[in-house]
């Protein structure tokens, strides 16, 4: 067992019969799908709302019920992986370009795990270039206006060479602030920016990280 799966297999305890679980997206939220739909299969009985088309056809794959955000009021958990985690339980996400619908699943659930291997356990945020979600239109504009803001090296997600579409539509700017001395201030900041959707600072939404390490031993903090 990987340090990955150890904490996705471990956060998947935490499910209950009848909950509303958010699931999340990336490598080792792939682990806590796949032990909740090992839960499903022996009569867990849950309904689910994926962060991602990926975690939508994984969910479907282990036939985990899914709904849709209009059917209720608010998840009961949500579970999900991170870039970095600092000592604060702040987070970078959004490598996995999920970062709106994982923020948006995140602070719309009552409890909200974080899985994550021993290796993004960091003292500070900000070596993980911070993903953050723009408007399409005149995206140029917003890169200029950030690049001004921050005079840091600023570039456009891209894949197979044209620019990264997530999955809202919007394009992705990966920041490389160094380190964050203040993820609130600098949260705040960016939500104000006209053209940023959203961006991948995750900071007081996490009410648990399980961590994992690849003996198979897992820490909850
Ligand atoms: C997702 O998990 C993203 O927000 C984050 O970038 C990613 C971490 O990737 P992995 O679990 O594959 O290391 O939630």
């Amino acid at each position: 067992m990987n340090a990955k799966q150890a904490a996705g297999y471990r956060a998947a305890d935490w499910v209950e019969d009848g909950m509303i679980v958010g699931l999340g997206t990336g490598s080792t939220a792939y682990y806590a799908i796949e032990k909740i739909g090992e839960r499903v299969g022996q009569g867990l009985k849950i309904k689910a709302i994926a962060t991602s088309n990926a975690s939508e056809e994984l969910a479907k794959q282990y036939h985990i019920p899914l709904i849709h955000a209009s059917e209720v009021e608010q998840l009961d958990l949500a579970i999900d992986g991170a870039d970095e985690v600092d000592s604060n339980m702040a987070l970078t996400k959004g490598g996995g370009g999920a970062l709106l619908r994982e923020k948006l699943v995140a602070i719309n659930s009552k409890q909200f795990i974080v899985i994550a291997d021993h290796s993004k356990m960091v003292p500070h945020l900000g070596s993980f270039k911070l993903p953050i979600e723009l408007v399409p239109f005149c995206y140029e504009w917003t890169l200029g206006q950030l690049r001004r803001n921050y005079n840091v090296p600023i570039e456009m997600r891209t894949r197979d060479g044209e620019l990264y579409v997530t999955d809202n539509g919007n394009y992705i700017a990966d920041a490389a602030f160094g380190v964050i001395s203040d993820p609130g201030k600098l949260s705040q900041e960016l939500k104000a920016m006209t053209g940023v959707v959203e961006h991948g600072l995750f900071v007081n939404i996490a009410d648990m990280v399980v961590v994992g390490y690849e003996d198979g031993r897992t820490e909850v903090i």
